[in-house]
């Protein structure tokens, strides 16, 4: 699929403001995770902004699309994403992970409308997003379950028990099933090859009988190929899409840098992310400018 110039300006144009109002909410609370959040930014951007269905109008349609971010942590991308969505007033993002705010660091799906699952414990979400689709099967609905993945996240057993299950079941509703992995090579306290060795990667996602695909998760044309793809979901097995990311993407002092898993901003570090993430939509916008068609 080749997305026309317009939607893909659009769709850059909305990712570059989700990283903008996401590093604001990290200073507003103070500190946050921000690695993680920039990195599933275009993921989370293009599920929720081209391919779920999904009416932020609406959002307990039963009909809808279902998404499970997993990676839970990265609450302080969801509620800004929401944000920008209409679901969550801005000036309520100024008390993100507050005591006695509805937005806390994990968000929790009874107080944020349009959340399917309240995650944060790694490891649950591939078993919470499954049993969405097998349940969707069983009463006759033909609604797609997006799951989002961090690549550390997959050193979890209960991924691995759930993607057998998933494809297992798949003729039962498992292959409604998207899963995206953002594959960051990072996680909390290290890069994922020193810390507990995924690769090699997909070869793992294919044994478990997955239809798997490498591709680069910062380029919005390409992946929503990929997610397309996924969507259409042509064959018996369920897809995965291992999104190759950048931790801390469009930072300069946070990009590729695992100790950007989580931390917090001094003025000097908020305003250098600010003006780099200015000079990252530009460089973006103008590659759009460029090829786009
Ligand atoms: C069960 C569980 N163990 C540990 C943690 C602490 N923790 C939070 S984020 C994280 C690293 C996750 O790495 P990854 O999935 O790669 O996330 P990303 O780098 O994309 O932010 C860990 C260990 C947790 N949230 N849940």
């Amino acid at each position: 699929m080749a997305l026309s110039k317009k939607e893909w300006f659009e769709l850059e144009t909305f990712a570059a403001d989700l990283r903008d109002l996401t590093i604001d909410t990290v200073n507003w609370a103070g500190s946050g995770h921000w690695g993680g959040s920039s990195s599933s930014a275009d993921i989370v951007t293009l599920i929720y902004r081209k391919f779920a269905k999904f009416d932020p109008k609406n959002p307990e349609d039963p009909d809808r699309d279902r998404v499970v971010v997993s990676k839970g942590h990265v609450g302080i991308l969801l509620a800004p994403l929401f944000s920008l969505l209409g679901l969550i007033e801005k000036e309520q993002l100024k008390t993100f992970n507050l005591t006695g705010s509805k937005l806390g660091i994990h968000l929790d799906s009874n107080k944020v409308k349009g959340l399917d699952s309240s995650t944060g414990s790694l490891g649950h979400g591939s078993s919470l997003a499954l049993g969405m689709a097998l349940a969707g099967a069983l009463k006759g609905q033909t609604y797609k379950t997006f799951l989002v993945l961090g690549d550390g996240e997959c050193d979890e057993g209960s991924v691995w028990e759930a993607a057998m299950a998933t494809s297992h079941f798949a003729k039962r509703g498992g292959k409604n099933v998207i899963t995206i992995v953002d594959r960051n090579h990072n996680m909390i306290d290290g890069n994922t090859e020193d810390v507990m060795a995924l690769e090699p990667f997909a070869d793992k996602w294919k044994a478990f009988g997955f239809e798997t695909v490498v591709v680069n998760g910062h380029d919005i044309p390409a992946l929503a190929e990929a997610i397309e793809r996924a969507y259409k979901g042509d064959g018996d097995k369920p897809y995965c899409i291992i999104a190759d990311t950048i931790k801390g993407e469009g930072v300069s002092f946070a990009a590729g840098n695992y100790k950007w898993h989580y931390g917090a901003l001094n003025e000097e570090k908020y305003n250098t992310a600010k003006a780099d993430l200015a000079a990252f939509r530009a460089k973006r916008l103008e590659r759009v400018n460029k090829e786009g068609k």
